[in-house]
């Protein structure tokens, strides 16, 4: 599985100061679980369980801003206290089972406790997002407990989610309602896309 570990500014790490070491322990045990569950699954089965990950520390300017916009008081401190999603994991699979094995694997691993399971497969948002969204709670060596916000999709649903972010951030967008309409749409057809390839994929594994 490919790994893509978003490197820190120098404004990031003054920002966060002694809490990043923290942060920083608990996005390796998360990682290093994930590594584990892929390799076993490719010794078992001969191919990678997930497509690719990304994992990250929330930026400053981020930070700030969500502090803000959610009422809490600016800072490091107050952000380790109040957020939940510092610490970021996007794991994108191939195929659907896979975003639900990789969910279970992690939700079942005992150094991790399950703060949040949110089901946004099964249960879209109302403008079609879907997506598998855990938050696990890591106990770290200062004794802290870190919470690791985990989003996992499938590439299909991940191609959307982008196109809608960029979108949904963007002011002057004519004709709102009917983007959103095709949005919804899309999302669709990707997810009656995605049952598509898992039944291919499941009749090849049962011919092999
Ligand atoms: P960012 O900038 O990505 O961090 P929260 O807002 O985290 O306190 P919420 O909304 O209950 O709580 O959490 P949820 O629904 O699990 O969503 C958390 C994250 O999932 C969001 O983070 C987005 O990254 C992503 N997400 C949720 N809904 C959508 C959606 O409709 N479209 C897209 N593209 N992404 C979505 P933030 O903090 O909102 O933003």
């Amino acid at each position: 599985m490919n790994a893509q570990i978003v490197e820190l500014t120098q404004r990031d790490r003054d920002y966060y100061q002694k809490n990043l070491t923290d942060l920083q322990e608990a996005m390796d045990a998360v990682i290093q679980k994930l590594s584990r569950i892929n390799e076993e699954y490719q010794l078992r089965f001969g191919e990678s369980l997930g497509e690719h990950f990304k994992a990250r520390i929330k930026s400053a300017d981020s930070v700030e801003e969500k502090l803000v916009r959610k009422g809490f008081a600016p800072g490091a401190d107050s952000a380790m206290e109040n957020l939940t999603d510092l610490v970021g994991l996007r794991i994108v699979c191939s195929f659907v089972d896979d975003v639900f094995l990789i969910a279970r694997r992690l939700k079942e691993e005992a150094a991790f406790t399950v703060l949040s399971d949110k089901d946004y497969i099964q249960f879209p948002k109302p403008n079609g997002y879907r997506s598998y969204h855990l938050i696990l709670s890591v106990t770290v060596a200062s004794g802290r407990e870190v919470p690791v916000e985990i989003q996992l999709r499938t590439i299909a649903m991940d191609c959307w989610a982008s196109l809608e972010h960029q979108i949904s951030y963007k002011k002057e967008i004519p004709n709102r309602p009917m983007l959103a309409r095709e949005l919804k749409r899309c999302a669709d057809e990707i997810a009656s896309t995605d049952l598509s390839m898992q039944a291919i994929r499941d009749m090849i594994q049962k011919e092999v």
